[in-house]
């Protein structure tokens, strides 16, 4: 590992849309690059990237995977990443790691949902991007239709560095050579169509290109950087990750013409509130920044927390601070990840992504660093899409609550869109993820991982109670056991508030008949009852109470008493006030192709749901905007998923309160009635 350098650094993620074949394709890479003897497969379940146990059982890469290989001169660090939309988080994640974002395209498939999100992504994020057609080798495929889709939907500035060629079985270089026999389009064509894309990001060297002068090649190299960090060019590879097609010309094409770290666009460092961009000098000389992109609990090796410099020169046995703690933690060993693999090196360059085992105190999307004045520093968040799938989830087995805890708190430490809550009014711990299959996935995994067997079901549902009219309530609280006796007499109204207003209590008591020191006592007593609820056990809101006349018993009058009879006033008042139980509405916002939008509003028509709107975004894709109960949408992930193919995708917020329909409030009543006999048959 001697001599390396910056500048010999190719970062890349390949992204696409499942199945598209990045893992198939990077242990093609492997193989041509000679890190390994012969390809895994995926049917196998022996590649590199895919090594976790349930990626095998699934056919389907489930987390980021880092690779590293050399093309050339230069090394590769390449992260396979998953396609299927749940696993949504560390695909995002590594986007911040790399120079470039290659998004793979299943030939056979053409654009896909996830081609479109990822390529929005990655310009969002200002990557540098390509394109790579991958299974090339199957029947039936019309790469020439497929090239011209991809320039009508995402521009004209996508065009192929090199073209199938021989019946498929391999491909022409077109960037640096302009004759040979293609399948589809006509290499001189195709090479004087990429030239004259790459030539005009720089005026001066366009003027000397059109007088026919010859350019060098270094002065091509960089306006072919400027065009790719510009976005003004976005290069087409083919390939097949199963005969190997084009991954040898990909692999020079990445020495040769991806940016190295001191090309790509600068990182999103910024500082403070005020949120001040700051630029990071890829220099191996200056202070350490480097952010943790991605965190993984091996049940082996323990965490390790992998990172990406961006600036300054890591060496095992320095100090780095973590975000904006005080003290350092010590780099003992410096790891390189390969796949399953890693590896102790002892340098960390700009560009380099390395990893540090076992410290606790660094989290997903710290900033290491070295000096306290880099404290404030953080990486541009990136813009993951809310849990909102729920299941309420406890173990298995009594005893067991410590470990479910550390082990949620493990996954919430991997994965960017695995959310825990309690619930402490309805004593639940809720786990949210992107859908279904999401979680799914991640509870196989508390079993094979950590040995863990949880039980779940749906979240139960916040609701509220309130009262639609004003009433009285009147409770003479009285008891004589032996020697002190209790006597509190309340008399109170109620009347209902505005929704949202929560909850109001005064006094009007007048001339002591409640002494003014007993009145939090009647509030306590009203409180406890507001919390318990008056007719289903959920939580009284929006209304006042007003306490205006009562009596009292300079001896037996105490607390207690009060408390007794404020409460017991209350539930009587509310008998009278017309109790009705509120529910959670909430904004659901549902993006689906145009072709399932009319059954997927059917489906939300179904569940109660109010469609709000429905707007036609780019890219043939509907946003359907409804507000929906809740409690009516438990299977909607589910159902969405089928219905769309696992391509629907949905965000949920909070919106407001509303009555629940009269039926469903009998039902809740009669549910809490039946509870709270178990509850005293059972004392
Ligand atoms: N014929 C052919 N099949 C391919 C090619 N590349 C991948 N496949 C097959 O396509 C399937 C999916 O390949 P993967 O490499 O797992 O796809 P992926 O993009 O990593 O999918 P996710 O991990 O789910 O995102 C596997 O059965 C591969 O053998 C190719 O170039 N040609
Ligand atoms: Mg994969």
């Amino acid at each position: 590992m001697a001599n390396r350098e910056t500048r010999l650094i190719r970062n890349l993620a390949l992204l696409g849309h499942s199945g598209s074949g990045k893992t198939l394709l990077s242990e093609r890479l492997l193989v041509k690059a000679g890190v390994k003897g012969d390809a895994g497969t995926i049917e196998r379940g022996d590649t590199a990237a895919d090594f976790d146990p349930l990626e095998k059982q699934y056919k389907h890469s489930l987390d980021s995977a880092i690779l590293h290989l050399p093309a050339g001169t230069t090394e590769v660090q390449l992260i396979d990443t998953a396609g299927d939309p749940d696993f949504r988080g560390q695909t995002l994640a590594a986007m911040s790691a790399v120079e470039t974002a290659a998004i793979v395209i299943n030939a056979v498939n053409g654009i896909e949902m996830s081609t479109r999100r990822l390529m929005r992504r990655a310009r969002q994020r200002r990557l540098c991007r390509m394109i790579i057609i991958n299974r090339i080798d199957a029947d039936e495929v019309d790469l020439e239709a497929l090239v011209r889709e991809i320039r009508d939907e995402f521009g004209p500035q996508c065009l192929p560095v090199n073209l199938p060629a021989e019946n498929r079985s391999t491909v022409r270089e077109c960037f640096y050579h302009d004759d040979g026999a293609t399948d589809i389009f006509s290499l001189a064509e195709a090479h004087s169509a990429i030239r004259d894309q790459v030539v005009e990001v720089d005026e001066a060297l366009m003027a000397r290109y059109l007088d026919g002068e010859e350019i060098s090649r270094e002065e091509l190299h960089d306006a072919f950087e400027l065009a790719l960090r510009e976005g003004h060019l976005v290069p087409i590879c083919f390939t097949s990750a199963r005969t190997g097609a084009g991954c040898g010309e990909l692999l020079r094409f990445i020495e040769r013409l991806l940016p190295s770290p001191l090309e790509g666009n600068p990182p999103h460092f910024r500082a403070g509130s005020e949120e001040r961009k700051v630029t990071a000098r890829p220099d191996p000389d200056a202070h350490v920044l480097a952010h943790v992109f991605k965190i993984v609990n091996d049940p082996y090796a323990g965490k390790l927390s992998i990172f990406r410099i961006f600036q300054g020169t890591i060496r095992p046995g320095m100090q780095l601070l973590v975000g904006d703690a005080r003290k350092p933690v010590k780099v003992a060993h410096l790891f390189r990840v390969h796949g399953s693999e890693h590896t102790e090196v002892d340098i960390g360059l700009p560009g380099d992504i390395c990893a540090l085992a076992k410290i606790d105190e660094i989290r997903y999307d710290v900033i290491l660093h070295e000096n306290h004045d880099e404290d404030h520093y953080y990486f541009k968040p990136i813009d993951f899409p809310q849990p909102m799938f729920g299941l309420a989830i406890e173990p298995k087995t009594r005893g067991q609550e410590q470990k479910l805890a550390s082990t949620l708190d493990k996954t919430a430490e991997e994965d960017p869109c695995f959310r825990i809550e309690h619930n402490q009014e309805l004593n639940e711990t809720v786990i949210r993820g992107l859908g279904e299959m999401h979680l799914r996935i991640l509870l196989e995994r508390f079993q094979q991982r950590y040995g863990l067997d949880v039980e779940t079901r749906p979240p139960r549902i916040a609701y509220r109670e309130t009262i639609t009219r004003a009433a009285e309530g009147h409770c003479r609280h009285k008891k004589q056991t032996g020697g002190a006796g209790q006597f509190g007499e309340v008399f109170l109204r109620v009347r209902p508030l505005g929704r949202g207003e929560g909850f109001v209590f005064r006094s009007e008591v007048v001339g002591g008949v409640i002494p003014t020191s007993l009145i939090p006592a009647v509030e306590k007593g009203v409180r406890q009852a507001l919390d318990e609820g008056a007719i289903a056990g959920f939580p009284l809101q929006d209304l006042e109470v007003v306490v205006h006349d009562g009596k009292y018993h300079a001896v037996d009058s105490k607390e207690i008493a009060f408390a007794i009879a404020g409460r017991k006033a209350l539930l009587e008042a509310i008998e009278q006030a017309g109790p009705q139980i509120l529910e959670p509405i909430v904004k659901l916002e549902v993006t689906v192709a145009d072709a399932v939008m009319g059954d997927v509003t059917g489906l939300l028509a179904s569940k109660r749901a109010r469609i709000q709107g429905t707007e036609t975004i780019r890219g043939g894709l509907t946003q359907i905007t409804a507000a929906v109960p809740l409690s009516a949408i438990t299977e909607f992930p589910t159902e969405l998923k089928s219905m769309t193919g696992g391509e629907g995708r949905f965000v949920l917020e909070m919106s407001h309160y509303e009555a629940v329909p009269a039926q469903v409030q009998q039902q809740l009543v009669e549910q809490h009635a039946e509870r709270s006999e178990a509850e005293d048959a059972s004392v």
